[in-house]
């Protein structure tokens, strides 16, 4: 068992779409923790860090247009092996592509209009978690740890 963190981001998409509470369930009923989630208009310098690695790719300057044009909802994950489960929650970069059951998939159409982002490494994820909510981000017990995990 690896019990690990990853950061995730509902999408202005998403939000103005009125796809919050979904997407929030989808984990709660999968067991994932949320260790940490806010609601915030992103500034410009931020969406540019957290997309740095995409710096000089055509699909950069729309992806930063789209990521500010609306609020988000950055949170925390914690569970077992999180960081690649809540990927596969998430599907396919291009909900073209993937599956049914993937939130991609089953609630959006193009692929720069994807729903929601998630941490692709656990470097990734330390780094994305750090900016978004700062370094030392507090835990708590929550009662179902006994029945998910053996
Ligand atoms: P990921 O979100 O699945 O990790 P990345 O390749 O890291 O996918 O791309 C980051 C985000 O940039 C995607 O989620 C999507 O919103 C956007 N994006 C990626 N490739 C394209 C593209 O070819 N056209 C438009 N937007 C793209
Ligand atoms: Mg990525």
């Amino acid at each position: 068992m690896a019990i690990e963190r990853t950061f995730a981001m509902i999408k202005p998409d998403a939000v103005q779409r009125g796809l919050v509470g979904e997407i929030v369930g989808r984990f709660e009923k999968k067991g994932i923790k949320i260790v940490a989630m806010k609601l915030m208009q992103v500034p410009r310098e931020l969406a540019e860090k957290h997309y740095e690695i995409h710096k000089g790719k055509p699909f950069y300057p729309p992806l930063i247009e789209y990521i500010t044009s609306g609020p988000v909802v950055p949170m925390v994950l914690e569970g077992d092996d999180v960081i690649t489960v809540a990927r596969r929650m998430m599907g396919a970069t291009n909900p073209k592509q993937g599956a049914p059951g993937e939130m991609r998939f089953d609630f959006g159409q193009q692929i720069g209009r994807n729903i929601i982002h998630g941490s692709d490494s656990p470097e990734t994820a330390k780094f994305e978690i750090g900016l978004w909510f700062g370094e030392e981000l507090a835990g708590y017990t929550k009662i179902d740890a006994a029945w998910l995990y053996e």
